[in-house]
């Protein structure tokens, strides 16, 4: 699935910078066919390294000199309408690249992103037609209430009018006694990390092509309310591996290529996800096994499907396999979704994918 990222404010710049560096270098490119980051902050938009310079469009200016709104909502209203023209105007251009899907990316609990995110949003569903994700960064606990506050106000917002929306809890991967630079370094490239697999899973070019492709509309289909991503690699036998075959072997080692697919799956949905939830309220998944073709094994997935299956709220489990030529481990994404809502911050949400009618009558309205 291709998706023209859109990161606004700081973290969601930085995420989306992360994502486009991945899709340029990484194992699966061209999931990014354009990315803008927006930010009242100049410097932020300084600090980004791969989104090129022409495609970080500085906001609000007049209102607030290029320094941020300072958490204040009230001034990110102000700063996202006046620079929305020129938003929409780089949207625009880019859009000629086909897009399966717009992916919007904030912190919920600053001023820019988490207001600036709405206000496009809302324009680029009544613009085009493509489903619109949005991925938000979840404040920690300790950065107080203001910033839960602005989160709950910008889920609320956005209720009724993306797809779904993918969260990572600050609070659950924040890093004790680390700079805050590395921190945030750190957890985005877990942010990042299972997103190229899943955009990518389906966009095999001259490589082997999986036995069960994840495509677009599995995504679009598995995508709703709520979801959190979990990942898991294990290491495969090599070559070099089965040669020397007297080596001391671990126990990761002694594993069955079907264990090695079914643990990869089973670590990725119980270990760590981008946020604390419960597998058994999830209302769908997909899952994505990805490793050297002779590693991707049709039993292991099989297990781990009828184990998820059991696992969430209802039996629908969508998935595939990627296999990638020369890689030395397998990988296990698994996205849980159709949560509504986050008992940390006792916000909840009615109605995540945009009724039919709405989208008509924005047309309309045009
Ligand atoms: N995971 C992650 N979180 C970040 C990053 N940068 C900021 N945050 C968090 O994102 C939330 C919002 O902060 P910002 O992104 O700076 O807010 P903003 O949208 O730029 O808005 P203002 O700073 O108020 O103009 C806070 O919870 C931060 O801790 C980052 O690189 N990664
Ligand atoms: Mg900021």
């Amino acid at each position: 699935m291709r998706v023209g990222v859109i990161g606004i404010g700081q973290a969601g710049g930085r995420v989306a910078d992360h994502l486009t560096y991945h899709s340029l270098w990484g194992k699966h490119q061209g999931i990014v066919p354009f990315a803008l980051a927006v930010n009242s902050a100049q410097a932020d938009l300084l600090g980004l390294k791969t989104i090129q310079k022409k495609d970080r469009l500085l906001v609000g200016q007049t209102v607030v000199k290029g320094h941020g709104v300072g958490l204040n909502r009230k001034v990110g209203a102000k700063v996202a309408k006046h620079g929305l023209h020129s938003i929409m105007h780089a949207v625009t251009e880019k859009v000629i690249h086909h897009v399966d899907a717009f992916l919007v990316i904030a912190g919920l609990g600053g001023g820019t992103g988490s207001r600036g995110a709405p206000v496009v949003i809302s324009k680029i569903r009544q613009v085009y037609e493509e489903p619109i994700y949005f991925v938000g960064v979840l404040p920690s606990e300790d950065e107080g209430k203001l910033m839960a506050m602005n989160s709950i106000e910008c889920l609320q917002e956005i209720d009724g009018m993306v797809n779904g929306i993918l969260l990572f809890d600050n609070d659950v991967w924040k890093k004790e006694g680390l700079p805050l630079e590395t921190g945030y370094g750190i957890m985005n490239h877990e942010l990042v990390k299972p997103l190229p697999l899943m955009l990518g899973a389906g966009e095999t070019a001259n490589d082997r092509v999986g036995i069960k492709v994840v495509d677009a509309s599995d995504i679009i289909d598995s995508w709703e309310g709520f979801s959190y991503i979990g990942y898991s690699e294990l290491k495969a036998k090599t070559a070099r591996d089965r040669l020397f075959f007297f080596k001391k072997k671990s126990s990761i080692d002694q594993l069955s290529p079907a264990m090695r697919c079914y643990t990869a799956i089973r670590n990725a949905a119980t270990l760590r996800l981008t946020g604390e939830c419960d597998i058994k309220k999830a209302k769908k998944a997909l899952m994505i096994i990805a490793g050297p073709p002779d590693e991707l094994n049709m039993e292991g997935f099989s297990h781990a499907k009828s184990w998820l299956e059991s696992c969430i709220a209802t039996p629908e489990v969508r998935g595939g396999d990627c296999p990638i030529r020369g890689w030395d481990s397998v990988a296990g994404m698994v996205m849980l979704s159709g949560y509504t809502e986050i008992p940390r911050l006792g916000v909840s949400i009615n109605n995540v994918k945009p009724p039919v009618s709405m989208r008509a009558s924005a047309f309309e309205a045009e």
